[in-house]
C-alpha cells in the first residue's frame, strides 16, 4: 500500500534573489532548501506552509502561490512525501535564524546546488521562470536519482 505523507516547501523570493535555508538538524540536514515541513491534522496544506515559513525564518506572509508539486519516493520505503512547492514575493519580518534553519538571500545566479537537494537543480529553473510543474523523483539513497518525470502544468490540484 503507497502511503503518502503531506508536506510543504515555501521559495521567498526579491528581484534576482532567492531565500534559501541552510537544514541545521533533520531530514535534508547540511543542505540548502526552502522553508517547509509536515501538514498538521487539521490544518490545510496552505496553513501548514505558512506556519513552517513562519517556525523556520520568523517571515509572515499571507500572499503564496503553488508553483509546484513533487512526489518523493525513497527505494526501500512506502511512504511517498508529496511536496507542495509554494513562492512568495510579498512578506513581513526579517529572516531570522531559528534552531531548524539558518536564512541567507542568494543571487539567482549563484544558487549553491552542490549543497542542495539533486533535486532541485532540474526544476529550480522552471520555479525561477514563474513556470508550474509536477514531478515524481525515485531516491537511492538521498544522494541519486534513479529516475524522474518532470512536466510543465497549467494548474495544480490544490488551486
Ligand atoms: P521536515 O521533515 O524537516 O521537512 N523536502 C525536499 N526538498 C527538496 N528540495 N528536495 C527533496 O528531495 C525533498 N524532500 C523533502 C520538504 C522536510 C522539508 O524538506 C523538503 C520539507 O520542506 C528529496 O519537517
Amino acid at each position: 500500500m503507497v502511503m503518502k505523507k503531506l508536506l510543504t516547501l515555501v521559495l521567498v523570493t526579491r528581484p534576482n534573489q532567492v531565500l534559501l535555508g541552510m537544514k541545521k538538524r533533520g531530514f535534508g540536514m547540511g543542505r540548502w532548501n526552502g522553508f517547509g515541513g509536515k501538514v498538521e491534522k487539521g490544518e490545510t496544506i496552505l496553513e501548514a506552509a505558512k506556519r513552517e515559513l513562519y517556525e523556520e525564518s520568523s517571515l509572515q506572509t499571507e500572499k503564496l502561490n503553488e508553483i509546484g508539486q513533487i512526489d518523493f519516493e525513497f527505494v526501500g520505503d512506502p511512504q511517498i512525501l508529496e511536496v507542495h512547492i509554494f513562492t512568495t514575493t510579498e512578506f513581513d519580518g526579517d529572516p531570522t535564524e531559528s534552531p531548524e534553519m539558518r536564512p541567507k538571500w542568494f543571487n539567482v545566479k549563484d544558487i549553491p546546488f552542490d549543497t542542495m537537494w539533486p533535486d532541485d537543480h532540474l526544476w529550480f529553473p522552471l520555479f525561477l521562470s514563474g513556470t508550474k510543474f509536477k514531478g515524481y523523483f525515485l531516491f537511492e539513497g538521498h544522494d541519486k536519482i534513479l529516475k524522474y518525470t518532470l512536466d510543465k502544468v497549467d494548474t495544480l490540484s490544490s488551486e
